[in-house]
């Protein structure tokens, strides 16, 4: 805990010199979010954090989160230096769509609007028409769908299934998913449901439709987190990373949280509820990061952001 102690006075005293902000994700461990809150940055889902660091007068952007967020804050703000205390902290949604195929994909089907999950790289981002985050998508394919525009969605099939039921858009899907939230289990969600029959179900919807089905709440990071707030159940059954219980016990104190049961015991499931990439933030990679940004230092190709800020605005607008 002293050493602990020691990091977080280090980093407080580092973003002041190198006139930095920490911008944290939900799904990181507490002690970051924790220090991103201490220090005037921000806790947030991606689309507000993406908001955040293009807003803020800071020269120095440290993404504590998943690569996707660094490219999108280097996309919106080429000219701040954009950091991240690892290049390595990835997504299985961005490694389960690489461009070459995916470009390939909406080949076949020109008609179609692309619709692709922030949760991708530059390249992916640059061939689609429109970017959404998991708070916005519903709103964005509604109105796609009103347009009487046929998409194509990529990557989270879970979502994408999710969305296409609630809107009854014409969508076709690229089969990705969340390692997390994919991991989540129907039948240990009942029977802890029986357990807990006053406890309201919270879940992200990047999880499988018969998880979703058992739902009090579905939906983003944030969502959920209102949905905390909001309901008048003290317990909840919570089926998203783990990370996120840093924000709901500090809005809700009094209320109890629990995790939705994963594979089981005695499986070997290196994401049960909680994202190994998120994971790699630390306090010692984020203090690394400020002393020494090389190789830690997002760039993206400039022929590419283009194409990437366009799809990218449109989203920031709709949901302004
Ligand atoms: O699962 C993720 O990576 C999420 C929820 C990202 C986001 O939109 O904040
Ligand atoms: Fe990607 Fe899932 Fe990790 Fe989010 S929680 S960064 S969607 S692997």
């Amino acid at each position: 805990a002293a050493e602990k102690a020691q990091y977080k006075e280090r980093i407080k005293a580092l973003l002041v010199e190198k006139n930095a902000v920490l911008i944290a994700h939900y799904y990181t461990d507490p002690e970051i979010q924790a220090l991103a809150e201490e220090t005037g940055g921000c806790v947030a889902d991606s689309l507000e954090m993406a908001r955040f660091g293009n807003q803020h007068p800071a020269q120095t952007l440290i993404i504590a989160g998943v690569k996707f967020m660094g490219e999108t804050a280097k996309v919106l703000t080429p000219e701040k230096t954009v950091v991240m205390p690892t290049l390595e902290a990835t997504c299985s949604l961005d490694l389960g769509c690489p461009i070459k195929e995916f470009s390939e994909f909406c080949d076949q089907h020109p008609e179609r609007t692309v619709v692709v999950y922030a949760n991708t790289s530059t390249a992916v981002k640059a061939r689609a028409d429109w970017i959404v985050t998991s708070s916005c998508a519903l709103e964005i394919v509604e109105h796609l769908d009103e347009q009487g525009e046929k998409i194509i969605w990529g990557p989270d099939r879970h979502l994408g299934s999710y969305i296409q039921k609630q809107t009854g858009a014409d969508m076709i899907m690229w089969q990705g998913a969340c390692i997390v939230h994919d991991e989540f289990k129907t039948k240990a969600l009942i029977d802890m449901k029986a357990l807990h029959p006053d406890a309201a179900v919270l879940v992200h919807p990047e999880s499988p439709a018969e998880v979703i089905e058992l739902a009090d709440a579905v939906g983003s990071t944030s969502q959920l987190i209102k949905a905390a707030q909001e309901l008048p159940n003290q317990k909840f059954i919570v089926a998203t990373d783990r990370g996120i219980f840093y924000k709901m016990q500090q809005l809700c104190p009094e209320k109890e949280f629990f995790e939705a049961p994963t594979a089981g015991e005695g499986a070997t499931c290196r994401s049960c509820a909680h994202c190994p990439w998120m994971a790699m933030n630390g306090l010692q990679a984020i203090e690394q990061a400020l002393i020494d940004p090389s190789g830690k230092e997002v760039f993206v190709d400039m022929n590419l952001r283009e194409g990437a800020l366009r799809s990218t605005n449109r989203m920031l607008e709709f949901s302004a």
